[in-house]
């Protein structure tokens, strides 16, 4: 689903769109940037003349093995210095890489790799205990266009991608001094990635990013946040997933010449750590993993006053949560409302501390374009809640090989209905207020699950909350309130309900059933996962 020509032109001529491929740019940033440190993952440091050099063996090595420009690879890789290596390494191929998530399971891997013919499976050999090798095997098998099972680690009966960067490097010498090869890399308007959608229906969905907008997307979002040479990010959330990957992230990191640091795991005891050894600045979290943050802050004793930002996104930061991190963490937040489809809306660092805490941001580009509009498409009053439509230089105008869900999911005017409800302040931030799908409908009357979270929120014996509708025979769908509960706290559904009242919630908003919980079910990126809940309780 290309973007219209005169669109393209504008987006050119404006700067948005530069002529440069991510393996392109990696070659820039080694010659300004060599020996500078790039990735650090474990007792693993690679500078940027390493992580160049590397991208090139296993590139050449690839296309040894037959694959490149086109072929879709699954990479399926927790937070590892291959990621980035095989990354930039299939950007220079003009491969594609569809970029799984570690929590994906054969559900998930096996749609990605039918739905993208893939060529090649991407895993690590174990990864927290889980082998990955016995389902490549299976996959392998059974799915035609599969030939590889590449592995970072132990191979097992499979090719290791050392091996392979091996192999490429011996190649590379034999043809050292010969002319390059004539080999035709990708353009900018070329895909790069394949993102897989965070949508909450059906089965998710593959994003194609372009070259040109993906390296628009980490760029401005690097100049957001201030990045500069001497920043240290740190990738807590899974890398694959667009927000720790380019918002700004990996490569936002990486084209100002900062230092990246992976971390295995998000959770405070292991990335407590890696802030203080490596005077971390900049971090992202979704906000149930900044609430242990902010909770772990209080009794661990670790060094972190080299933060300086925190991004949070995802998912509504509530207030409460976002008033606590700079106390708790000695940095500044930033909230972050974005979506693997493009938009990308952040508060700014100069921003009132009021829209900070209330609001998730506002968009990253001039040319983004942002509608407001209610249920048949047309625009809201100014202030008022609608569904977020948008278009602009780094959002999507279809997803890849959806042809039918492609012709409701856009406007015909190649807006991206995104499905969130939000409003909008005369400052053009946005504070979203829930998903047009996400509203129950109890007896007749619509029910705004987000309006209710936040109401749950403002109780002292609340620390998460997420409100579902289940079926129900008589009222149609009933208002179930899940919560965590602080420690120590105690709550009835009649007491909750009685609280609720008091505040001036509507009757009809009421939930019919509490559920409190240890904890709340999470998605592959670490957010509420309110599918599962839903299909936990109605069981
Ligand atoms: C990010 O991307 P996805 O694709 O995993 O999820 C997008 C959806 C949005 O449509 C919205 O429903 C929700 O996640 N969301 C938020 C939010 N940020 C994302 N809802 C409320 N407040 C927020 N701050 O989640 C993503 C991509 C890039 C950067 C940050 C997040």
């Amino acid at each position: 689903m290309p973007v219209p020509a005169e669109a393209a032109a504008r987006y050119r001529a404006e700067g948005y769109w530069r002529d440069e491929t991510l393996g392109e740019l990696l070659r820039g940033w080694a010659s300004a940037y060599g020996a500078s440190t790039a990735i650090v993952a474990g007792e693993r440091g690679l500078t940027y003349a390493e992580l160049d050099a590397e991208a090139d063996d296993l590139a050449a090595g690839l296309r040894e093995i037959g694959i490149g420009a086109g072929d879709r690879v699954v990479v399926h890789l927790p937070n590892r210095a291959e990621l980035v290596t095989v990354l930039f390494a299939l950007a220079r191929l003009g491969a594609v890489p569809v970029l799984a998530l570690p929590a994906h399971r054969r559900t998930e891997i096996e749609h990605f790799a039918r739905l993208s013919d893939a060529v090649a499976y991407l895993i690590p050999d174990v990864h927290e205990g889980h082998d990955h090798r016995p389902l490549a095997g299976e996959l392998l098998a059974e799915v035609d266009s599969l030939r590889h099972v590449l592995v970072a680690g132990e191979p097992g009966p499979f090719t290791a991608l050392a091996d392979l960067a091996a192999r490429g490097a011996a190649a590379r010498a034999r043809t050292a001094g010969a002319e390059e090869p004539p080999t035709a890399g990708p353009t900018a308007a070329d895909v790069a990635v394949l993102l897989i959608s965070g949508g909450t229906t059906g089965k998710p969905k593959l994003i194609p990013r372009t070259h040109q907008d993906y390296a628009y997307n980490a760029r401005a979002s690097a100049e957001v946040c201030g990045l500069s040479a001497a920043d240290v990010y740190l990738a807590a959330l899974p890398a694959a997933h667009n927000f720790p990957l380019a918002c700004p992230g990996i490569l936002g990191t990486l084209g100002v010449g900062g230092t990246v640091v992976l971390a295995p795991v998000p959770s405070p005891d292991v990335a407590f750590g890696l802030v203080a050894r490596h005077r971390v600045t900049v971090t992202a979290l979704v906000p149930p993993l900044a609430r242990l943050w902010v909770e772990a802050a209080a009794w661990e004793r670790a060094d972190l006053s080299s933060l300086r930002l925190l991004q949070v996104g995802g998912a509504k930061l509530d207030e409460e949560l976002a008033r606590r991190v700079t106390p708790a963490l000695g940095c500044a937040l930033q909230q972050v409302f974005g979506m693997a489809e493009g938009l990308l809306n952040y508060t700014r660092l100069d921003d009132p501390d009021e829209l900070v805490f209330t609001t998730q941001g506002r968009p990253l580009a001039a040319a983004d374009e942002v509608r407001v509009v209610d249920s048949a498409g047309a625009d809201v009053a100014p202030g008022e809640v609608g569904e977020l439509w948008t278009r602009g230089p780094y959002t999507i105008r279809g997803y890849y090989r959806a042809a039918a869900h492609n012709a409701t999911a856009f406007s015909p005017d190649g807006y991206y209905r995104s499905g969130d409800l939000v409003r909008q302040l005369p400052t053009g931030h946005l504070v979203v207020e829930g998903r047009v799908k996400d509203v129950i409908n109890r007896a007749g009357e619509s029910v705004a699950t987000g309006e209710l979270e936040d109401h749950l929120l403002g109780h002292s014996a609340i620390t998460q909350a997420a409100v579902v509708g289940l079926a129900d025979e008589t009222l149609g769908e009933s208002i179930c309130a899940v919560v965590t509960l602080s420690p120590g706290g105690e709550l009835t559904l009649a007491a909750l309900r009685g609280y609720l009242v008091e505040r001036g919630v509507a009757r009809f908003k009421l939930p019919d059933r509490l559920v409190a919980l240890d904890t709340l079910p999470l998605t592959a990126v670490g957010k509420i996962d309110k599918k599962e809940l839903r299909g936990r309780l109605e069981r």
